[in-house]
């Protein structure tokens, strides 16, 4: 089996060929999912930027479509680069898109389907128009792109473009009556010192009474909003939880949601670019993001293909209102097939037990896990705020006292790779705190490829004792939400004996109390239609 097949994902959304990163656009229409993503349709690493574009009807199998925006004027000659689609009053729908010129000049540019009646909006059209942003009035205009989904408010629309300005990341906010002549705010609708360019800002409002989502124009009383940016600095998607002053027109992150590289983030793994919309169908709220390959880019080539995207996830607010929840959308579970079960399975310190009877490689693994006593908590440093760096430091071999406990994942029979999702428990004089981490550290034999111990701290109190992981196995990706979506770790990993059939699930716990599999499904997935 050549290399493409040993690492190629069954049911993570990717083209046939060739490299992808950014989710685009992304919107519900007539009964549709669409997808559009930045696309090379000339080999498989970064370049000649186009909108790929597929449809679907359940986010899980797609049907590739021809590019819906590539380069043609001299506004996008060098790149048609991320945007997002807004659906205008009488449900049409309307691409905002970032154009780059032989300049590397940045202006911000509309797309509208050619034949509104054509059930899956195959063609798009660039009217003349364009370019509807310049980067006028102070603005680095090697910096400003990815325009928002606009929302409604007061008779005018609203758009975010990303930028820096002397490593200030900015959101620039503009305005429109008609969607084609916009103002520049006066002040931006929220910056941050030092962190970068802010790529790919993505605003909506979350309810503080469900977990329903709400349209992006929804001005009610009982909301909070989001604001996400991309630090193309970090690679990471952070977000803050905050209140749009619709007076000022102006965003003010809680006292408690932090800005920048210190901040809440969607994934504390590989993902990057994000971008939500609402799905008026089933009233939600879904968040794609982009999971970049983490091997050499000769492997790129040879393959012939490069990223995915994570699978569709609904987002909501957390009932504590300081962070945001995420769960895969419910249709994936259209994929499950074979299932099987454990409960209440002891696991003792130094274990670790198989879980037998599913495609390892391909499986979808949701557990709770049940801690009997906290007794030998280890006391958490103060000084260990960085996860990444507590995971790397405390390894899934490292013994402690509650945990390292959770799941070797793509496994080699004895263990000569794995990548480890796993708890650990420590302990203030107030609280516990949890740490989730996904350790590539073990993944791959191969040399030299990026195999980081990404890590992230779970937010729950440990009353109840049990702790939830669900893992998304497919093949090089390992998915993984920690306490039932509260905090959610990607890895992507290149194993070469852990492969297909080769590949193995194991339980384990290094950690001296004793942890109970509460109760474990583990489903062998199938392949989606994919493209
Ligand atoms: N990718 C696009 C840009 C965006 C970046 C170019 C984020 O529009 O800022 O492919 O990954």
């Amino acid at each position: 089996v050549n290399i493409r097949q040993l690492h190629h994902t069954a049911f993570h959304f990717q083209p046939p060929k060739n490299w992808i990163n950014d989710p685009n656009g992304p919107m519900y229409y007539n009964g549709i999912y669409h997808i559009f993503y930045q696309y090379n349709p000339k080999g498989a690493v970064w370049g000649n930027i186009v909108w790929g574009h597929s449809i679907s009807k359940d986010l899980i199998n797609w049907k590739e479509l021809e590019p819906a925006i590539c380069p043609s004027k001299h506004f996008d000659i060098d790149g048609a680069w991320s945007g997002s689609t807004t659906i205008l009053p009488s449900n049409k729908p309307i691409i905002l898109y970032t154009g780059v010129d032989s300049n590397g000049i940045q202006t911000q540019n509309y797309a509208v389907p050619a034949n509104l009646s054509d059930p899956y909006l195959r063609k798009w059209i660039k009217p003349g128009n364009n370019p509807l942003i310049d980067p006028e009035n102070g603005v680095n205009a090697t910096a400003f792109r990815d325009p928002s989904t606009a929302w409604w408010l007061n008779g005018r629309w609203r758009v975010l473009v990303g930028s820096e300005r002397n490593s200030r990341g900015i959101a620039y906010l503009y305005r429109s009556r008609d969607f084609i002549h916009w103002t520049k705010a006066k002040h931006p609708f929220h910056s941050a010192p030092n962190t970068g360019m802010w790529e790919c800002p993505d605003f909506y409002p979350v309810s503080l009474s469900s977990k329903e989502g709400l349209d992006p124009s929804y001005m009610g009383k009982h909301v909070k909003h989001v604001l996400k940016v991309s630090l193309d600095d970090a690679r990471y998607d952070y977000y803050t939880l905050g209140t749009y002053l619709t007076n000022d027109d102006k965003y003010v992150p809680d006292n408690a949601s932090v800005d920048g590289w210190a901040g809440l983030r969607y994934d504390y793994g590989n993902f990057y670019a994000s971008k939500t919309f609402f799905d008026p169908a089933k009233r939600r709220r879904i968040l794609w993001g982009w999971v970049n390959e983490s091997d050499f880019t000769q492997d790129d080539v040879k393959k012939g293909w490069a990223g995915i995207q994570a699978i569709p996830r609904i987002v909501w607010l957390d009932t504590n209102q300081r962070q945001l929840k995420q769960w895969p959308v419910e249709e994936l579970n259209t994929l499950r097939g074979e299932i099987v079960k454990m409960s209440h399975q002891k696991l003792k310190k130094g274990h670790h037990i198989e879980i037998q009877g599913i495609t390892a490689a391909q499986a979808d693994i949701d557990v709770t896990f049940y801690i009997p006593s906290l007794d030998k908590t280890e006391e958490f440093n103060p000084s260990w705020e960085d996860a990444q760096r507590l995971c790397a430091n405390k390894g899934s071999k490292v013994e402690g006292g509650v945990g390292p406990f959770g799941l070797l994942t793509l496994a080699s029979k004895n263990l000569e790779e794995y990548t480890a999702v796993f708890f650990r428990v420590f302990k203030t004089s107030k609280k516990h705190v949890v740490l989730l981490c996904s350790d590539a550290r073990s993944s791959s034999l191969e040399d030299g490829i990026y195999k980081p111990s990404f890590a992230g701290f779970v937010d729950v109190d440990l009353a109840d004792k049990k702790l939830s992981l669900r893992s998304l196995i497919d093949h090089s990706v390992v998915e993984s939400f920690g306490g039932g979506g509260k905090t959610c770790i990607t890895s992507r990993v290149y194993p070469t004996l852990a492969v297909l059939d080769n590949a193995h699930l194991y339980a384990f716990n290094n950690g001296d109390e004793t942890i109970i599999v509460k109760n474990l499904n583990a489903w062998s997935m199938n392949k989606a239609k994919m493209n």
